[in-house]
C-alpha cells in the first residue's frame, strides 16, 4: 500500500491489483473509478438505503445500519450485473439477435438483466448510462458488446417505456469491452471473472459509501424510530 500511494495510484488501481491482480491501463483503472464514484448513491429511496435508514433509526450501529442495506443487493436491486455481463455475453459470442435473445429470455421467464428501471425510461434516460457509455467511446478500443447491449435495449423499448438500459447492463457490458478489448485478460480469464461474479462488487463497494452516509445523516439528525404508514400494507378493504 506504500508503494501505491508512493507511486501515485488510484483507488481504481488498488482494485485492479486486489481484485484482478495485475496493473490495468490508466483508462481501465480510471473507468473503474468512475463506475464507483457513479454508483455510490442514488438518494434515500432505492431499497438499500431505505433499508440502511429504518436500521439506523432502529438505534442500531454503523456496521448494521450498513449491512442491513447491502443485504437488498441482488438480481433486482444493484446485483444485475454479472448476470447482465452473463447473457449479454452468452448471447453476442452465439450470435443471437437482439429480438432472438430477449424473446429467447422471455420464453424462459427470465428477465433480461441490466434491463428497467423503475423511473428512468425512454423520455428519463439513467445519465449515468450516458456517461459511461460516452467515457467508453472516448477511451475503449473497442465497445461491441455496449453496442449490443444498445441493440436489446432499442428492442425492449419497443415493448415498454421503462425498459432502458439501466446502470448495472451499462456496467456489465463495458465490463465485458474492457475484458475483452484491453488485451489484459485471456478468454480463459474472462471466462472465469465472469462465471465468478466479480462485478456485483463495483456496486456494493461503490454503494457502501452513500449507505454509510445516510446512516450518518440519520444519526446526525436524530431521527426517530422508522413506522411505515399503514395505508401502503393494508391488504383488505
Ligand atoms: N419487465 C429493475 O421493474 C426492475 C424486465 C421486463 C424483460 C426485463 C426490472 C428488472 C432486471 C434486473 C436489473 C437493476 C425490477 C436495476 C438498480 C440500481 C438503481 C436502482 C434505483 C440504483 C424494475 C413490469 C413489466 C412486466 C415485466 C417486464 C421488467 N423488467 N421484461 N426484461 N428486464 N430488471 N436490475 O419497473 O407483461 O406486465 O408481466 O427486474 O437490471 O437496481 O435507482 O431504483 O442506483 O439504486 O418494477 O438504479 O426491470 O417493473 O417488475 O412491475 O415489470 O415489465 O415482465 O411485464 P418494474 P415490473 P408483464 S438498476
Amino acid at each position: 500500500m506504500s508503494t501505491i500511494i508512493e507511486r501515485g495510484y488510484g483507488v481504481g488501481d488498488v482494485i485492479s491489483l486486489l481484485w484482478f491482480k495485475r496493473s490495468l491501463p490508466r483508462y481501465c483503472t480510471q473507468f473503474i473509478e468512475i463506475c464507483v464514484m457513479l454508483c455510490a448513491d442514488h438518494g434515500p429511496c432505492v431499497s438499500g438505503a431505505h433499508n440502511s435508514i429504518v436500521t439506523a433509526r432502529a438505534g442500531k450501529d454503523l456496521v448494521s445500519s450498513l449491512v442491513s442495506g447491502l443485504l437488498t443487493i441482488g438480481p433486482r436491486f444493484g446485483g444485475a450485473i454479472d448476470d447482465a455481463a452473463r447473457y449479454f455475453k452468452d448471447a453476442y459470442d452465439r450470435g443471437l439477435m437482439p429480438y432472438e435473445f430477449v424473446e429467447g429470455m422471455k420464453k424462459k421467464g427470465i428477465r433480461v438483466p441490466g434491463i428497467g428501471h423503475r423511473i428512468k425510461s425512454r423520455d428519463n434516460r439513467d445519465k449515468r448510462v450516458q456517461l459511461l457509455q460516452k467515457y467508453a467511446h472516448a477511451h475503449f478500443p473497442s465497445v461491441k458488446y455496449m453496442e449490443y447491449a444498445v441493440q436489446v435495449e432499442t428492442y425492449t423499448l419497443s415493448k415498454a417505456n421503462n425498459l432502458v438500459m439501466n446502470v448495472d447492463g451499462a456496467i456489465g457490458s463495458l465490463f465485458l469491452d474492457l475484458l475483452s478489448g484491453s488485451g489484459m485478460f485471456s478468454k480463459q480469464e474472462i471466462d472465469e471473472i465472469i462465471e465468478i461474479g466479480y462485478l456485483n462488487g463495483l456496486f456494493v463497494l461503490a454503494r457502501s459509501i452513500g449507505l454509510i452516509g445516510h446512516t450518518f445523516d440519520q444519526k446526525r439528525l436524530k431521527q426517530p424510530l422508522y413506522r411505515h404508514p399503514w395505508e401502503d400494507v393494508l391488504y383488505t378493504k
